[in-house]
């Protein structure tokens, strides 16, 4: 998707520090940390929310996931970590590129602000 500024990251057309990635799914690390770790894992394919995945996208978000485990591992997230889609206006959507934020490093009060 042209305008998409995650795509365009995915396209490898502007810069990002990319810490995964596969035939599927591409991780980085956020702009505007919130926490002394924190990545965003996207699924390659251009899907702009949570409600215009079609059914056939089950797997790919299941990988979205499993990337973000093996992500979290890696970098010895041991005591736990936060997995956060922001979907839509409320909950304080910028990007329109679906997209997991894992954060950790830090403890996270509940709920959410
Ligand atoms: P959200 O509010 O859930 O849509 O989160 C979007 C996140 O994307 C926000 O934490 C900042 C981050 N972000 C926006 N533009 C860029 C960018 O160009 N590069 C990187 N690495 N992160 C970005």
């Amino acid at each position: 998707m042209e305008n998409c500024i995650f795509c365009r990251i995915v396209e490898k057309e502007i810069p990002a520090t990319i810490v995964y990635e596969d035939d599927f799914v591409i991780a980085f690390r956020d702009l505007n940390p919130q926490a002394p770790e924190h990545i965003l894992v996207i699924p390659r394919k251009h899907v702009p929310r949570i409600e215009t995945l079609d059914p056939e996208d089950a797997l790919l978000m299941g990988k979205v996931i499993v990337a973000a485990k093996r992500i979290a591992e890696g970098l010895g997230m041991k005591h736990g970590y936060r997995l956060v889609f922001n979907n839509g206006p409320d909950a304080g959507q910028e990007v329109e590129h679906v997209h997991l934020h894992l954060m950790g490093g830090r403890k996270f009060s509940w709920p959410a602000g």
